[in-house]
């Protein structure tokens, strides 16, 4: 069973079988941001007629840069970053947008560096933009600090294995079916992250206030969830949504829907959700196999 978890929300699949793994939550930005971190509010999903994964892209506006959810790669591991690009603008046909990965530090204010430092590779890879979408494709080699990468970085401050992928480009520019796989061949298109992937998030949730309530027992909220197929084969599958304690030990509501899945398809499911309970709530969506594994 494959987790994933996106701040007060938790998303589960128990589908398996993929032939080369997605590193990344959410790389085909089907529906919603679930997976990524962005640094402005510039930054958005959008649906889209050509999108070359899926039906949506991410749309990356003026002054924004995004990261995505820490990954769990292998130290000394060979991965290849992969995925499609295109100029928001004829200004920026013939321009670049960058990428790296940054060790996620465990204390917040340590400055990330990035895979470069105390080595001899690149620090940076450049996708070139153009109006049509382009594909781009970079082995990424990880330093071993058993063999002496980073090896002068504490080891409180990072777990050696999670890290962010970071991208930064001259806006405006599109990104969309963005894999980390392992080894030194790029997949052929999209690789998943599970057969169907699945983001989520809560589209009415007021902002943080940290001297108030966030919201009044009893309130409802809307939950929206992309659930992109990423095998070809068609997936009969049933969604199941709870809402349950911090700790996931008590359900205070459940509820299901089956969902037929084409080959690639992407469908936008919602769930108004009472909040009929006390304290830290998480509301869960869970995409279950046929057999209900
Ligand atoms: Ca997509």
């Amino acid at each position: 069973m494959n987790f994933k978890i996106a701040s007060c929300i938790i998303a589960a699949l128990a589908l398996t079988g993929l032939a080369r793994q997605n590193k990344l939550l959410n790389g085909g930005f089907e529906g919603t941001l679930d997976g990524w971190i962005p640094r402005s509010k510039n930054v958005a999903v959008a649906e889209t007629p050509d999108a070359p994964q899926g039906r949506h892209v991410l749309r990356v506006g003026e002054g924004a840069f995004l990261h995505s959810q820490p990954m769990s790669l292998e130290p000394g591991g060979t991965y290849t970053l992969s995925g499609w690009a295109r100029a928001g603008s004829a200004e920026n046909a013939g321009k670049t947008v960058g990428m790296t990965i940054h060790p996620v530090p465990r204390w917040v204010g340590n400055v990330p560096f990035n895979v470069g430092v105390g080595g001899a590779q690149e620090s940076w890879w450049r996708a070139p933009l153009d109006r049509e979408w382009k594909r781009f494709s970079f082995v990424i080699t990880l330093p071993d600090y058993r063999n002496g990468g980073f090896d002068y970085w504490t080891p409180w401050w990072w777990d050696h294995k999670s890290w962010w992928l970071y991208f930064e480009g001259p806006a405006p520019y599109e990104l969309d079916g963005i894999s980390v796989v392992e080894g030194r061949d790029a997949p052929a298109g999209f690789a998943g992250e599970t057969p169907v992937g699945v983001g989520v998030e809560i589209i009415d949730l007021p902002p943080y206030n940290p001297t108030g309530k966030l919201l009044e027992r009893g309130a409802t909220v809307t939950a929206r969830a992309g659930l992109n197929n990423t095998t070809a084969a068609a997936i009969n599958a049933t969604v199941r949504w709870e809402l349950l304690c911090y700790a996931g030990k008590k359900v205070f509501d459940k509820a299901e829907e089956r969902v037929a899945l084409r080959p690639g398809e992407t469908r936008i499911v919602t769930r108004r959700q009472k909040l009929d309970a006390n304290g830290t709530l998480l509301l869960r969506c869970t995409v279950l196999a046929p057999d209900g594994t």
